[in-house]
């Protein structure tokens, strides 16, 4: 474990250094109190350390305090070492935000003791974090896939949305089912359905960029969003993705399937600022198109454009010449 000795005093940094590391500590020793704001709010930096009172630069207290005023950065635990250790000192070093004091010449035992209570907490710490970092992943992600999840992708396509109409780029939104799938479970059974959706998922996963999103919006829904994507390369992006589930065949325990994907898409350039559902439903309808069409293909949804209406008289008498 990585701990921080500050102490403008050679003989009793050394003497503290030689302890901790007998200790089994990893020790980063400074001689003043900017030096060890540095170390303490520095990435990777140690969580663990050991304040001298009196110093150059920034004293003890002020250092705690510093440190204390970065709630982003993961918890530091600071043990002050005083000389005199009067009740005034004890409590203004810890309302100064020190976690605990030791009073000089110290006991080699004590301190030891008072670092594991310290290892303690931040272990402590660490398991909450964790914990908090679980959920919140369970919260966004779908447990099959580990994509983004309904909710999730459709509030970052809500705000990616906004974004794109702010910066005056076009954001493309895919949605893409895979075909005959029913039959899959149907012949091989559910766990090879769901071994088909994992690499299904993970193909598109690789087929966009690290800042794209894809999402699992249905049981063998997709919806892939792709950001500040230009108009002009909107529909080879999509295709790639079409490729990327039929261009080879997905290895299951029950032998390698051939399988494709119909995706419907739509360029957020072509519609102006909508509401993300009826976006959505735009491309649904695509999609649609795109399983009436055949399958294993790309439709576009196109906005009715101002000319359409008066064009559409035009039409009729050719289709009735038919
Ligand atoms: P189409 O080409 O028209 O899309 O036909 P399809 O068979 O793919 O579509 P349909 O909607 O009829 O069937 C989708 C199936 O997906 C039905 C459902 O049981 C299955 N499914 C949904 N979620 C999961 C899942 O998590 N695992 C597995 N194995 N199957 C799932
Ligand atoms: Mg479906
Ligand atoms: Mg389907």
């Amino acid at each position: 474990m990585k701990i921080l000795i500050a102490d403008d005093d050679a003989l009793s940094r050394r003497l503290l250094e030689k302890t901790l590391e007998r200790a089994g500590y990893e020790v980063t020793a400074v001689e003043n109190g900017k030096q060890a704001l540095d170390q303490l709010t520095k990435l990777e930096g140690p969580r663990l350390a050991l304040l001298d009172w009196v110093m150059p630069e920034l004293d003890g207290p002020e250092v705690c305090r510093r440190v204390r005023k970065r709630s982003e950065q993961t918890y530091v635990y600071m043990v002050l070492l005083t000389s005199k250790g009067t009740k005034e000192e004890t409590v203004l070093g810890l309302e100064s935000g020190a976690d605990d004091y030791l009073t000089k010449p110290f006991n080699a035992e004590e301190l030891r003791a008072r670092l594991r209570v310290g290892e303690r907490i931040l272990l402590l710490e660490d398991r909450l974090v964790e914990a908090r970092e679980n959920m919140r992943f369970r919260a966004t992600h779908d447990p099959l896939t580990s994509l983004l999840n309904r909710g999730a992708v459709m509030d970052l396509l809500a705000r990616e949305l906004h974004r794109s109409h702010r910066e005056k780029r076009s954001t493309t939104i895919l949605l893409g089912d895979v075909d005959h799938f029913k039959q899959v479970n149907d012949t091989y059974g559910h766990v090879v359905g769901d071994e088909v959706l994992i690499e299904i998922a993970n193909r598109l996963i690789g087929s966009v960029r690290p800042y794209d999103f894809v999402g699992r919006y249905g049981g063998e829904e997709f919806l892939v969003v792709l950001n500040s994507c230009d108009p002009a390369f909107a529909p080879g992006r999509a295709e790639e993705l079409r490729r990327s589930v039929s261009n080879r065949a997905i290895q299951t325990a029950k032998g390698s399937l051939n399988l494709t994907m119909s995706l419907g898409a739509l360029m957020s350039s072509d519609w102006g600022p909508r509401p993300v559902e009826e976006l959505l439903h735009e491309v649904d309808t695509a999609l649609y198109k795109a399983k009436a069409s055949g399958r294993d293909c790309l439709r576009m949804a196109q906005p009715m454009t101002k000319t359409e209406p008066e064009a559409a008289p035009l039409l009729q008498p050719v289709r009735l010449q038919r």
